[in-house]
């Protein structure tokens, strides 16, 4: 069985994705303003979403949109959409896993040396002249340091696996313990965040892991301790952690996401003991190449009525 039918774009998303669906398929864009309108004219023309992981799909999106049975997200976190309700309808939803776990784990280890050892303040240093005035003081290293990973999953373990290579002591927590794997398990973030000089955080977004990262975890990694944050700015009490920076409770951290992007509150960015990136995790070339090719292949699935390549877990995989 083949289907046919037109394909919304869900902005925000590249230009390549969105002229590698327009080159192939009828689409539309979902527009900024105007939406009633374009959705009453439109919606039932729909039979499937192809969105990034920035773009919203909520219930009144799904809702108005009688004909949707396919959602393609280019990403491998889908806290962007609204499961129940998509499964609800029996709609197809597929994520991009496995071809970012490279880039997102050397943005996490990139991070945290840049944030353990202050190389963003460092660069400042000598570019507002005060080099010939003396040294850049010492800081602390990431070599040979405990770290620990929460979310012990497919970019978890590769993190994992680069800080072994610097002789890092890893452990972990997720929701189960990870047979097989040579890291200490600890039964909570907070046991886990108080065992370690480091904590990566590397979990789905949604709402079982909203605020995992809360003051008692931030207290429990200290005035020592760095947090590095690669996951969903949602998991991360985000006013917990400024209020931890800021007391110097906790050391420093390194983040890539935040709770309202790209909105950074401004007193975050005046802290000088954070280094902040723009969730540029798996923004590669050769990243996003993959995640397009494997977002436009669900998609060609779909409509060839053939398997997804890649459900989301929560789908069966005979759907
Ligand atoms: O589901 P489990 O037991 O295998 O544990 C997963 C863990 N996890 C949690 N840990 C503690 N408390 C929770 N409420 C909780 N929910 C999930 O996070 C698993 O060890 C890990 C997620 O691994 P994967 O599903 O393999 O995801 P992947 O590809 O590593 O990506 C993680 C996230 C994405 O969802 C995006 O938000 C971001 O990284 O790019």
């Amino acid at each position: 069985m083949t289907r046919t039918g037109t394909i919304l774009r869900v902005p925000p998303f590249s230009q390549q994705l969105h002229d590698a669906v327009g080159a192939s398929y009828d689409a539309l864009d979902l527009p900024e303003e105007g939406r009633a309108d374009f959705l009453t004219a439109h919606g039932s023309e729909v039979v499937a979403i192809v969105c990034s992981n920035s773009g919203r799909v909520d219930a009144d999106l799904i809702a108005a949109l009688p004909n949707l049975a396919m959602i393609a997200n280019q990403g491998v976190g889908y806290d962007n959409i609204d499961v129940p309700a998509a499964l609800a309808r029996g709609i197809a939803v597929s994520h991009t896993p496995d071809v970012l776990d490279a880039a997102v784990a050397e943005t996490a280890l990139g991070l945290l040396i840049a944030t353990r050892r202050r190389f963003v303040a460092a660069d400042r240093f000598i570019r507002d002249g005060h080099w010939a005035d003396g040294s850049f003081p010492l800081t602390g290293q990431v070599s040979g340091s405990q770290v620990g990973v929460l979310g012990l999953g497919r970019i978890g373990r590769t993190i994992a696996g680069l800080l072994e290579a610097l002789g890092c002591e890893v452990s972990y927590h997720s929701r189960h313990e990870v047979p097989g794997v040579p890291y200490a398990y600890h039964q909570t973030a907070v046991g886990l965040a108080d065992a370690v000089d480091n904590l990566i955080v590397i979990v789905p977004g949604g709402p079982a892991t909203a605020g995992l990262v809360d003051r008692p975890v931030l207290d429990a990694l200290g005035p020592d301790g760095v947090l590095v944050n690669v996951a969903r700015g949602s998991v991360v009490d985000e006013d917990a952690l400024l209020a931890a920076l800021t007391d110097a409770r906790l050391g420093a951290a390194g983040l890539d996401v935040f709770a309202d992007e790209p909105h950074v509150p401004k007193a975050l960015v005046a802290l000088d003991n954070v280094v902040l990136l723009p969730h540029v995790g798996s923004a590669t070339e050769e990243t996003r190449a993959a995640m397009r090719t494997l977002t436009l292949d669900n998609l060609a699935a779909w409509l060839a009525g053939e398997p997804l390549l890649t459900p989301i877990p929560e789908m069966s995989r005979d759907q």
